[in-house]
């Protein structure tokens, strides 16, 4: 199994144009990476941006990060839904190359549900294997993910790993995650018979994914190299249903309130027993 199906060509509109096979891999698989969908400079003003709201410290409600002490997490937090208050987050999330793949694989108009960006500095803990549409909720269907790299990312500094197969199946009950090796408390083992693959990365590629597929990644091993990456999370407009956290946007920026489902919350649960909620 290799981790990398490249997208190929681009429109005169600036739309990647999907092969047939390279579609039907994200059927398959639950999960593609379109290399280089991003420069390398919209990448460094990504991350310039990001260093900048940590310099100017927390945003209540987003990012809310406390004194460094043996948890990089609590120095370096994940930034939630930071399109939210910032304008190049909003621009990046309804990106017109990423709208233009997440329409080509979901096959309808498609609505903005949440971002994140997260640092995940050297010595962090990684996120457990998880399916993002426990947290979601989406109904009917599932969410689909756009997790852009802002750094090179592998193996050694916490890069993503996905368990092929998984999309096709319900949304499992988790297991307690480790609190070593995880931030989330969450935790879904691979099925019996499937295997975590990791997907190496350079910044500027995008691995976009299933809502239903088990995902997640281990610790950042590294003591210097930080593992950046801004995440979207998208819905189909045939959605019905959404967790209330959750405030849809076309993409063209335009709320577009859906019903509530239930069950929902942030995508991975850091509350007790590990964290400070
Ligand atoms: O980036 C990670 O380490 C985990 C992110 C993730 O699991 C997600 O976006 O759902």
């Amino acid at each position: 199994m290799t981790a990398d199906m490249t997208a190929t060509g681009m429109g005169a509109t600036g739309t990647p144009i999907l092969p047939e096979t390279w579609l039907s891999r994200f059927r398959e698989d639950g999960f593609t990476v379109a290399r280089g969908l991003f420069g390398g400079d919209e990448i460094d003003r990504l991350c310039d941006r990001f260093a900048a709201l940590h310099a100017a410290g927390p945003v209540p409600g987003h990012f809310e990060p406390r004194p460094s002490d043996s948890d990089p997490l609590h120095a370096y937090p994940r930034v939630m839904q930071p399109h939210e208050f910032d304008e190049l987050s909003l621009r990046v999330l309804l990106d017109s190359r990423l709208r233009g793949v997440l329409e080509a694989l979901l096959g309808e108009e498609v609505l903005a549900a949440q971002s994140m960006f997260y640092f995940k500095p050297p010595g962090a803990r990684g996120q457990a294997l998880h399916q993002d549409n426990f947290y979601l909720r989406v109904e009917p269907g599932t969410c689909v993910a756009a997790w852009i790299a802002c750094d090179v990312i592998d193996r050694d500094n916490g890069g993503l790993e996905v368990v092929p197969g998984t999309h096709e199946m319900d949304l499992f009950c988790p297991e307690l995650a480790d609190a070593e090796v995880s931030f989330a408390r969450e935790f879904v083992p691979p099925p019996p018979g499937l295997v975590a693959v990791p997907v190496d990365m350079e910044p500027g590629d995008v691995l976009f994914f299933n809502g239903s597929l088990v995902h997640g990644s281990q610790p950042n091993r590294t003591v210097d190299r930080f593992r950046r990456s801004f995440i979207g999370h998208y819905v189909g407009r045939s959605t019905e249903r959404i967790g209330a956290y959750y405030r849809t946007v076309s993409m063209s920026g335009d709320r577009v309130p859906l019903g509530e489902s239930e069950g929902a919350g942030p995508c991975g649960s850091e509350f007790a027993p590990y964290g400070p909620h």
